[in-house]
């Protein structure tokens, strides 16, 4: 199913110059770019956003650094686009990342894990109107989408 989710390339992405990169892994794929915007994240949003993890641990340190830097964030659109982001991602912590995935190949930190991708369609849902209105995603063709239907 061509499904939209919420992708961020974290404050750690960014200065790191690595915001190229994170956004190529999921062009090449085949993942269509339909909203995208650099921010700083103010902190009222960052909590919105991370409302599932309030009382966590490592909570206020993750809305401190969500908000310490400019972050982009994007909404792209395709196939399977929830899970499959998720995949190119890798799991939470660098560390425990395998080669190939994002985190795998860039980090090693449980925070500073390069990337956020919303973990459902309830969470796209969720995620995708804190950052972009209606009129911000964009629905365009391209002439090489017959290449990423799923069939
Ligand atoms: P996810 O980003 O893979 O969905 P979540 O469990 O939703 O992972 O956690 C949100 C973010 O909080 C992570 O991406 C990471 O930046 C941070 N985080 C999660 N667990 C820890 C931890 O144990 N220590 C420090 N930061 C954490
Ligand atoms: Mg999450």
């Amino acid at each position: 199913m061509v499904e939209r989710t919420l992708v961020l390339v974290k404050p750690d992405g960014v200065k790191r110059r690595l915001i190229g990169k994170v956004i190529n892994r999921f062009e090449e794929k085949g993942l269509k770019i339909v909203a995208l915007k650099m921010l700083v994240l103010s902190r009222q949003k960052a909590e919105h956003h991370y409302a599932v993890h309030k009382g966590k641990p490592f909570y206020e340190p993750l809305v401190s650094f969500i908000t310490s830097g400019p972050i982009v964030a994007m909404v792209l659109e395709g196939e399977s686009a929830i899970d499959v982001t998720r995949k190119l991602m890798g799991p939470t912590f660098g560390f425990d990342a395998p080669p190939g995935t994002i985190r795998g190949d860039f980090s090693l930190s449980r925070q500073f894990n390069i990337v956020h991708g919303s973990d459902s369609q309830k969470t796209a849902d969720y995620e995708i109107p804190i950052f972009f209105s209606k009129e911000e995603i964009l629905s365009y063709q391209t002439e090489d989408e017959k290449f990423f239907k799923s069939d």
